[in-house]
This record gives C-alpha cells, structure tokens and sequence, in this order.
C-alpha cells in the first residue's frame, strides 16, 4: 500500500505585536526564528498594530504578504488598549506573573476589556484559519485566545507559550478573574513554560484550584479539557551572537579609553522594575564600599532602554535608579573615573554584542524573570579563551540551565557584592571552566531547538505529522 503523503502544515503565531518585517535586518532574533518557520510553512503572523483609532471596532485587518508569509494586524480603540493593554495585562497580570501583588491594581472594567479584546482577536482571527493550521499563541495578553477560536468552531490544534514565570499557586489564586484564565489555559492543547519550577507551579494551581488531575507525562486534566504542560526553555542564535561579537576588533573603540587595567561589568535590561535595577546599583555600590581596590579599576556600564513609560511605576523606577546612580558617581568618582556609566536608551545590537565581548563581568539581576535571554547572549559573545564570568539571579529562569554561572540571590546586596568581587578576581582557568560548560547548554538548547520542540509538541496525540518545511515540489 503507498504511504499517505505527508500532509504540510502551516504555522500561525498570534502575539500581542508582530515583528516588523519590512524592516531591512532583523535584530530580535525570535523575529528571525519565527520569520524562517513562517516563511517555509507559508504562514501568517497576527497582532495589535500598535495603533489606536475611533474606528478600530468596524475596521478590516490590515492583511500584507511580506517574503512569502501573511503579516495581519488590527487596530484597537484608545479605550481597548487602555483596558486590554496597559490595563489588565501590563497593571495587572505582569506584575502578578513576577510576583508583584502589590504593583497589581486590579479594576473589573479593564479585565472585561481585556477578555473582549481577545475575543476582536478570534473575530479576525477566524477568517486567516485552516483546519491543518498549526496556531502559536504568545504570552499573558493572549491566554483566552484559544477559548474564545474553538468557541467560534475553531478545530485547528493551538499552543500556548508564556515567556513570563508562572508564580506559585497562592499568588496566581489572588490574581482577579484567575479562574477565567485558569480554565483558559486548560483549552490550549500544549501549554509551554520556560522552566520546570513554571511547569509545576502550573500543575500545582490546576490541581489545587481547578480541582484538576495529572494524567501520564506532562498531561494535566480538569475542567472537562485535557492539555500538555511541559517546558521549553527559550534560547538566543548563538552563531548570530557571536559571529556579531567577533566582528569586534575592526571597529574601534567603544567606551573612552580607560586605561588596560580598567575593568567592565555590563548590564543590559529594559527599565523594568523586575529586573533589579536597585538592588544591582547598591550591590555595585557595596563592592565599592568593602572592597577599595577596586576603586579606578572598574566600571558599571548599566545599558536600560525606557520601557511602558505611560505608567506611574515605571517612571518611579526610573527616578529610583538614576538617585542611584548619581549617589554612586558623586560619592565614589573622581575627576579621572565615572563608577556607573548608565544609558536610559536602547544602543544598535552589533554595539551591544561587542559591549559583551569586552565586558570581564555580565551582571543580570532580575529579581524574577521568565528566562533573561541577555544572560545567554554575554555567554555568547565571549572570547572562548579569555570568557568573562556571568553573574546570574537564581530567580532568573535561565538560571536552571546556566548552573556553572555565579548564582546569586539579588536581594541579598552583599552576596552580590561579594560575587562581584569574586567574578573579578577569577583565575583564568576557572572562568576558561565554565565558560565551556555554559557554552555547550546555549549552543545545544538554542532558539531553533526551542522553536522546534514547541512546535513538534503541537503533533503529540495527534495523527498529522508536523513538516512545516516540505520539499519543493
Ligand atoms: C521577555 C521575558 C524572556 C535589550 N536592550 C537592548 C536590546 N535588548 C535586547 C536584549 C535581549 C532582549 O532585548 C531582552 O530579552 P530578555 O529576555 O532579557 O527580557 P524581556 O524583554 O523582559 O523578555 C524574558 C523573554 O521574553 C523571551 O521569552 O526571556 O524573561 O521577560 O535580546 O539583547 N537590544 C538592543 N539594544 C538595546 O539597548 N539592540
């Protein structure tokens, strides 16, 4: 008997915003990533534009092919993307996702909004589907998205993927309207998380909550629906990291010349209060402070572009770090030497990537974070001869992969410091040890294997094989 052909699937991936393909590089290299899968399937990007007008309830998507692949967007009102986006999912469930519920205000029309918005989302949505379609949908804006596609008859099989942590289940439990999304993710047919400690809190909360039951592998049951809740930790393109970090040497200078025996600590974050950005600054500050020869000899090159600036909390954590800073330079710097060299804007990546390579320590401080991709990319940019050392937050998700980095708790101001001083010093031999060792885990778990072994959990219980790269006919 002949072999049923294998029948090709396209990929849909659904996300708050879309990448900008029209753009002559790409520098998100999840863009890349998702770019490629979607261009090989033929597939479609959907999202918010970004944009608001009076009309958005009536108006079309905006429907564009860019290199082979369909690129739609819609349009939201002034008040939606009030409620929808800055609301419910950037004062509520983002703070609540990184364990902040005391940032989390919560307000019944903005969560209403939300769920109405992913629902717009499924009406436009529906249309661009096929049956075979393999739909990918990303992160805490989106989690009612695939209730609301099979409410409208949608039989294609759809994936979830949250990049932010899941918190334990006491946390999650307190958030408003917590069993609506609860029972939401429960639709998906694969739920993906960054890192074991989000899967189980997941499990955890289904259970505890949901009155759910765990079934055999990674399968969970309640409420009537039956889904998969297994991790997938995101990962960078390390060739592209590093092919940009090895580039380095032709370009001149970076930052004023210093002298040989200056030294750099690099962090790189968006202006967010998860990321630790005042613990980090007090830890620079307490090396300082107990450990005087470092004194002209080392700087902090604090990169953090603005980030949701329309919000009170993160105009407070901006006015919290450059006190900061400005304490640190005043008190410890002279006419010769600026301790903290920091930049409220984003810089170009190649700049970046050589900032890496350059750097003796990458400082990553999230106080929670879903996995920290910069943590990867110091990785890659390094010399593999003379690696700098990463300095990593336990409560960073690429902590569990990253083990060789020093861990430390990013609350405790003096263990930093110490493993400050500690990355500074370090022989050779043992920064060479594990440079080695954490290159191998982000060359091994990178952004394509990532990719693939989300999308391949899509075809688990599933008849269809995946081949989102068929051959050319
Ligand atoms: C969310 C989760 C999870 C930053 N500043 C500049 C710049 N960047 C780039 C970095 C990195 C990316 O932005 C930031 O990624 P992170 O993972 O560190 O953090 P989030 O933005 O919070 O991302 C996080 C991620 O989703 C993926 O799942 O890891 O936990 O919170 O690539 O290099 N790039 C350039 N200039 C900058 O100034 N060019």
């Amino acid at each position: 008997m002949p072999e049923t052909p294998e029948k090709a699937r396209r990929l849909v991936v659904v996300s708050n915003r879309v990448a900008d393909f029209s753009a002559k590089f790409q520098t998100g290299g999840l863009a890349v990533a998702l770019g490629d899968a979607l261009k090989a399937s033929k597939g479609a990007w959907f999202g918010w534009s970004g944009k608001t007008r009076d009309d958005a309830l009536t108006a079309p998507p905006d429907i564009e092919t860019v290199s082979g692949l369909t690129v739609a967007t819609i349009d939201l009102t002034k008040a939606e993307a009030e409620g929808y986006y800055f609301g419910y999912a950037n004062r509520c469930l983002w703070p609540a996702l990184h364990y902040r519920l005391d940032l989390a205000q919560t307000n019944e029309e903005q969560s209403e909004i939300y769920f109405q918005v992913n629902a717009r989302f499924a009406d436009a949505l529906m249309p661009l589907i096929e049956p075979d379609d393999l739909i990918w949908v990303n992160d805490y804006h989106l989690i009612p998205l695939a209730e609301e596609l099979r409410g409208r008859g949608c039989t294609a099989r759809i994936g979830f993927f949250l990049h932010t942590p899941f918190p334990s289940p006491e946390i999650f439990a307190a958030v408003p309207s917590q069993k609506r999304l609860g029972n939401a993710l429960m639709v998906y047919d694969v739920v993906g998380f960054q890192t074991t400690w989000d899967r189980d809190n997941f499990r955890r909360y289904v259970m505890a909550t949901l009155d759910g039951e765990q079934l055999q592998g990674d399968r969970i049951a309640a409420q009537g629906e039956t889904t998969l809740a297994s991790v997938f930790p995101i990962g960078i393109d390390v060739n592209h990291v590093r092919n940009l970090a090895e580039t380095e040497d032709a370009k001149g200078p970076l930052l004023p010349y210093a002298g040989d025996d200056m030294k750099t600590i690099i962090g790189v974050d968006r202006l967010d209060y998860t990321k630790g950005l005042p613990e980090r600054l007090r830890a620079f500050e307490v090396l300082l402070e107990r450990f005087p020869e470092h004194h002209g000899k080392v700087h902090l090159v604090q990169i953090a572009p603005p980030t949701r600036e329309g919000l009170p909390v993160y105009q407070e954590i901006r006015e919290n770090v450059e006190r900061l800073v400005g304490r640190i330079n005043g008190r410890f710097g002279d006419l010769t030497w600026q301790p903290v060299i920091y930049l409220h804007r984003g810089v170009p990546q190649d700049t970046l990537t050589r900032l890496f390579r350059r750097s003796h320590v990458g400082l990553v401080t999230p106080l929670h974070d879903g996995m920290n991709l910069v943590a990867k990319e110091y990785i890659a940019a390094q010399a593999p001869q003379n690696p700098g050392v990463l300095v990593l937050s336990r409560f960073a998700g690429a902590a569990e992969q990253l083990r060789e980095a020093i861990l430390i708790n990013p609350h405790d101001i003096q263990e930093t410091a110490r493993a400050l001083d500690r990355a500074l010093t370090m022989p050779r031999q043992e920064r060479w040890a594990r440079h080695n060792r954490l290159w191998q885990r982000i060359e091994t778990y990178d952004l394509f294997n990532w990719r693939d072994s989300f999308i391949q959990s899509f075809a688990e219980s599933d008849t269809n094989p995946v081949n989102l790269f068929p051959k050319e006919a």
